[in-house]
């Protein structure tokens, strides 16, 4: 792919930040529409200074036609990564992420269809799967069933079959049937699906990705719905222990953030890419409890000892961790950042 002008919605973001560093390093031009909002950037509306000075900075909501119609002029291709994050929070706020997440999509499309571009690619996330994929006890796979109300209640955290025996977790698959168990989740679903019938009508090449547990410097420590390794370590850096929630043995799959930077631009750049929905995950399941022991490891705070709080939050899944095989073949995806290096720069960050 030769030099292209390219608009990273969100950009100023925490993943928009790092992609755009990774564009401009492979020689792209970079233009950015952010809404900077409070939540990630504090009250000031101030250009974040981790911001490379090459992007070029539009202020303005993906939601106002005028902003994003003026932010595409020039452009050769679109990363749509701008979004209200937060699953917990979007079953409070309906209309605020149905706003941002669906309409703000619709509004970014409407404008492609009067000023196409030569490829889209657009963010969703593994909280489209629920429950990841599991194996029953008769070596079959099966998506996980949903726990119920009354099995959290007794304490009982693992997923299990009709005849109540426990499920292995397995890597899960983009063919995983989704479960839209959060507004967040929905939005998505809706945001990936919009894009690709779109794109492939107006014949947009397009590109779906579900980002797994993103994490890295610049994620926002003071967002209460930011992930749970930046809250673990914003408590350590507040002299609180972080709190595992159920008995922490939980996983989950963190990628680093210069892996779906990568992940981002090959998926602008590779050809048979166009009309996939790929994984972008590191492909390695990781619990709660080991996340928490080695962020206060890397930190230099391990005496600050974990808390199993034996508590659940409503709405949590179980296990999912991300089969990568497909960005893998696709896009030659192959994630560089191991756990350890990527904890080791985020603590300098912190
Ligand atoms: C959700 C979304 C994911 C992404 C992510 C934000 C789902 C299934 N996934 O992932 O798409 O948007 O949020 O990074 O909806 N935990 C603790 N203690 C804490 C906080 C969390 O034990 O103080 C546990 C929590 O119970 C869960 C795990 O850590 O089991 C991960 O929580 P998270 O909020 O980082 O992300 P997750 O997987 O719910």
């Amino acid at each position: 792919m030769g030099r292209k002008h390219i608009l990273i919605t969100g950009g100023a973001g925490f993943i928009g930040s790092h992609l755009a560093d990774e564009l401009l390093a492979h020689g792209h031009r970079v233009r950015a529409l952010d809404a900077l909002v409070p939540q990630v950037h504090g009250p000031g509306y101030e250009r974040p200074d981790y911001l490379s000075p090459e992007v070029e900075l539009h202020v303005g909501d993906v939601r106002d036609a005028q902003a994003v119609r003026r932010a595409l002029e020039g452009v050769d291709c679109v990363v749509h990564l701008a979004s209200a994050v937060g699953v917990g929070q979007s079953m409070y706020e309906v209309a605020h992420y149905t706003s941002v997440n669906n309409q703000g999509t619709a509004v970014l499309l409407q404008a492609l269809i009067e000023r196409p571009v030569e490829r889209l690619v657009v963010a969703s996330s593994m909280s489209v799967y629920g429950e990841g994929l599991y194996l029953t006890p008769d070596g079959r796979t099966a998506p996980g069933p949903e726990r119920s109300l009354s099995q959290l209640q007794a304490g009982d955290w693992e997923p299990r079959d009709a005849n109540g025996a426990r499920l292995t977790p397995v890597p899960t698959p983009e063919d995983k049937t989704p479960t839209l168990s959060s507004v967040y989740a929905l939005s998505k679903f809706d945001q990936e699906r919009l894009c690709l019938l779109v794109g492939r009508a107006y014949r947009i090449p397009t590109v779906a990705l579900r980002f797994f547990n993103v994490y890295g410097p610049r994620q926002a420590l003071s967002n209460p719905y930011t992930g749970v390794l930046a809250i673990f370590a914003s408590r350590l850096l507040n002299g609180n222990a972080p709190l595992l929630f159920e008995d922490g043995l939980q996983q989950r799959d963190f990628v680093n953030v210069h892996d779906v930077a990568q992940a981002c631009r090959l998926a602008l750049q590779v050809e048979g890419a166009a009309g996939q929905v790929l994984n972008v995950g590191s492909g390695r399941a990781v619990t709660v409890r080991e996340v928490a022991r080695a962020v206060g490891e890397v930190m230099g705070l391990s005496r600050m000892r974990p808390a199993v709080t034996g508590k659940y939050r409503m709405g949590d899944i179980r296990h999912c961790f991300a089969d990568i095989t497909r960005a893998r073949e696709v896009l030659g995806y192959a994630p560089r950042v191991g756990f350890q290096e990527g904890l080791l720069e985020l603590s300098r960050w912190l």
